[in-house]
């Protein structure tokens, strides 16, 4: 009977338990925002803090000191899986301290407070400055599947990067989505566009902070747009799963990024060249009259590109045999030439049971299907297609194998184009399946690193198949991109708004840890004005990946094409970089190493001086470490220059100029205004017509007279193959101390042999130099007569030293 009572009084604790349950659950998803809720249990782990609260289950873990990860789902936390993330947790100390109503973690960089009731997360610097937090009633919360972080706004927060953006630098007051988008014709407010980066930069008080949201599926911004409270970033499914980066400069934010996200390899030297291209350059002939035509005009390039036209029938990876009858037979008059050739893939395969590719694809089951295993079919230039599944390991394998079959016809580049995906501006299904690496999941989650995955499979091909570093160029992508592809953004327009837009979105690239940028020079649709596409050029030439680029339907956009003055300042801004090419190849090295962009936003170095964030200002950028470039439309008389803190030299007259104001310029089309700061050490080399002509054996290292000591990495390498990964690289710091009057060159590190048997050191701003002493000994100082732009524009006379490029140690003494 007793017994008997007992199991009763069970049963009946268990009916009234789940009926409390149940009613909670009821509750809780009559709620129309679910918050996380009460803190209920936490465990410290190895690498940081599991939390249950009420509502959801979380984990913070530590990556580094300045950078902890927060992972939070209103079910447990799923498989962990990331295609943008491959930095691990290093093993880091840290302190967890439960207080009555809060937990403590803390380490050598940051504190974070993990308040109890309700969970929310506030993040300070170690003396308990607010860096970011929780926006108090509103934190972390559920709308159905989307879920978003609401963050308060801090007073004068500004908001910088997101990758491929249009708007402002600062994009305090706007709001942006994340799904990659066909954007054909996009304008100065469009959004979004065809990429995701969902990584932003905090700048606040003399603080910057750095968020990475890695979240494939849709993501929405909202940074104090429309509302006064909060910033915040949501996804339409899938965790709350993002990083937070607290380190000391912008510079270290990027760093911190791309430490998790990955870095650009260092890509092959010719990719730094101009690129001609042109939708489309056929058939062979006249590929061939390009390529002479720029050679005869003494245009430097190093590329050429074969728009969709090569193909039969716009069958990828085959080749339209009335136009190129014999591919390889090009692509080898080409590399006589000097020229590189890339094509174009995209990924929609024709389905045609007579095509190969298509047949391999469908027989090795590659293609993106529905739940009932019929493949999805969609209508892009071959007519109705079907697309790989790029989240798959064998559908990139079997891509790689295609894409092997281009090495053979001598191509040496891979543009990837289309791979939003586009179908002819309609709409995907959100039904289809992907694989997600063995995740499987929707189009939902699947589309915003499907580009990514395809540049993946373009990279690994051309890398297996040649076994030296491969080009690579993507429309679209995801987090992580620049560790497969250059980035350009898309089908621009021919128009003067458009050209600075342009230069913001390389900026902003930048910002979120892509190097390697480029836009359609002198636009893509419509026609641009001699003088539009003259400035174009010029900015061109102060972009990482430099190509010129127009649609089938606009007019022949060559340099010549435009009368004899537009071609010679076309020249003169392709000469130039061609002569910087060993200052841009170190600038790429240390973009390889460090994460930090080769076109840099002034908020990278001068985060916290307002000015820069001025729409008069915003546009304006350094190139590399030295380079000031301020871009103006072509149509001004004057422009409104503003140059930061420290000294700048106008690159044309060496005329310096001091820093932290603002300056009226007289603008003239022949010149783009360019500053180089004071301090600067940039190696040049004398003029080649490609990257694949050897230059004169000197190397020109200017150095610019300032009062701050400065120290540059020079690299080279053999350009090409990965030797440089087994030491096969010639590195050397250069320094300028001018507190001991020196300009140092420490002893080479590495097994390469220099290009430059000597080395010509010409001297700005140093005034009055008679005498240098080269390692204890008197050197004569010579005057050098040195133009940064062609003939018929005002040289410089600077004292020069030349001396033998040893591999010791140099020490120059003025
Ligand atoms: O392949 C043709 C074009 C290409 O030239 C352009 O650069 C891409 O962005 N492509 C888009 C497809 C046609 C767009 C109208």
């Amino acid at each position: 009977m007793q017994g008997k009572m007992l199991h009763l009084k069970t049963a009946l604790s268990i009916l009234l338990c789940s009926a409390c349950l149940l009613l909670d659950l009821n509750q809780a998803s009559a709620q129309p925002v679910i918050q996380a809720g009460k803190l209920t249990s936490f465990t410290r782990n190895v690498d940081g803090v599991s939390i249950a609260t009420e509502h959801a289950h979380v984990a913070l873990t530590v990556f580094s000191p300045g950078v902890i990860r927060v992972r939070m789902d209103k079910k447990a936390l799923g498989p962990d899986f990331s295609y943008a993330v491959i930095g691990k947790p290093g093993e880091t100390d840290f302190q967890l301290t439960e207080l009555e109503d809060k937990l403590l973690l803390k380490t050598a960089a940051l504190q974070v407070q993990i308040q109890k009731r309700p969970f929310s997360v506030r993040f300070e610097t170690p003396d308990g400055m607010l860096i970011n937090q929780d926006e108090a009633g509103l934190s972390n919360a559920w709308i159905g599947d989307e879920v978003s972080s609401y963050k308060s706004l801090q007073e004068g927060e500004r908001f910088i990067g997101l990758g491929e953006k249009t708007g402002n630098l600062d994009r305090r007051g706007s709001a942006y989505t994340n799904w990659n988008t066909d954007a054909f014709r996009y304008t100065g407010d469009t959004d979004p566009l065809y990429a995701s980066i969902p990584f932003y930069i905090g700048i606040h008080h003399g603080l910057s902070y750095g968020i990475f949201f890695d979240n494939s599926y849709q993501t929405d911004f909202n940074f104090g747009a429309s509302n006064r409270r909060f910033s915040s970033f949501s996804a339409q499914g899938g965790e709350l799963n993002y990083y937070f980066i607290f380190q000391p400069s912008v510079t270290d934010i990027i760093s911190a990024y791309t430490d998790l996200t990955g870095r650009m390899p260092l890509p092959p030297l010719w990719s730094l060249g101009y690129q001609q291209n042109r939708w489309s350059y056929y058939p062979e002939a006249e590929v061939m009259r390009i390529a002479n035509t720029l050679r005869e005009k003494k245009i430097p390039a190093d590329g050429i590109t074969l728009d969709i036209h090569y193909m039969d029938g716009y069958r990828v990876f085959s080749w339209d045999k009335q136009a190129f009858p014999n591919p390889r037979a090009m692509t080898d008059k080409l590399a006589a030439l000097g020229f590189k050739t890339t094509v174009i893939v995209d990924p929609g395969i024709k389905i045609d049971p007579g095509y190969a590719t298509y047949a391999r694809g469908l027989q090795q089951n590659v293609y993106l299907r529905y739940a009932d295993g019929t493949p999805y079919s969609g209508e892009v230039w071959p007519g109705w297609v079907y697309f790989p599944d790029f989240t798959r390991p064998a559908t990139r394998a079997w891509w790689q194998a295609e894409v092997a079959s281009y090495v053979k016809q001598g191509v040496a580049g891979i543009w990837n184009d289309m791979n939003e995906i586009s179908t002819w501006g309609q709409k995907m299904p959100n039904n289809i399946l992907f694989d997600y690496d063995g995740h499987l999941t929707t189009h939902k989650q699947g589309r915003n690193v499907y580009a990514l995955e395809m540049a993946r499979a373009s990279h690994e091909g051309m890398k297996l198949a040649t076994g030296e570093r491969p080009f690579t160029l993507s429309r679209s992508g995801y987090a992580g991109l620049q560790r497969y592809a250059a980035i350009w953004t898309g089908d621009n327009t021919a128009d003067e708004d458009h050209m600075l837009l342009g230069v913001r979105l390389l900026n902003s690239l930048g910002l979120s840890g892509m190097p390697f940028t480029g836009m359609d020079i002198g636009g893509f649709t419509g026609t641009p004005t001699p003088g539009l596409y003259a400035r174009w050029m010029q900015i061109g030439a102060f972009t990482p990946y430099f190509r010129n680029h127009a649609a089938s339907d606009s007019r022949s956009s060559e340099p010549w094409t435009y009368g004899e003055g537009v071609l010679n300042i076309s020249r003169n801004y392709i000469n130039l970089r061609y002569r910087l090419m060993p200052y841009l190849y170190s600038s790429f090295y240390q973009a390889s190493t460090s994460g930090l962009p080769v076109m840099r936003s002034l908020a990278i170095d001068y985060t916290h001086d307002e000015q820069v964030y001025s729409r008069h200002y915003q546009n304006q950028y350094m190139f590399g470490d030295a380079f000031l470039i301020a871009p103006f439309t072509s149509n001004k008389e004057f422009g409104r220059l503003y140059l930061p803190q420290g000294d700048w030299y106008d690159l044309y007259s060496d005329k310096l100029e001091h820093g932290k104001q603002a300056k009226a310029l007289e603008l003239q089309l022949e010149r783009l205004p360019v500053y180089v700061k004071a301090g600067s050490i940039v190696p040049m080399q004398s003029l080649v017509q490609s990257t694949a002509q050897q230059p004169e054996d000197t190397l020109f290292i200017h150095v610019y007279h300032g009062q701050q000591g400065n120290s540059i990495s020079y690299y080279e390498d053999d350009g090409k193959t990965y030797a440089y990964q087994n030491g096969d690289y010639y590195k050397r710091q250069i320094s300028f101390i001018p507190q001991r009057k020196e300009i140092q060159f420490d002893a080479v590190d590495g097994k390469y042999v220099s290009k430059f048997r000597k080395l010509q050191i010409l001297l700005h701003g140093f005034h009055d130099i008679n005498n240098v002493e080269l390692n204890g000994k008197p050197l004569p100082v010579q005057v050098h007569t040195v133009g940064f732009l062609g003939k018929g524009y005002k040289d410089l006379n600077l004292p020069a030293v030349t001396i033998a490029n040893s591999a010791e140690k140099i020490t120059l003494r003025y």
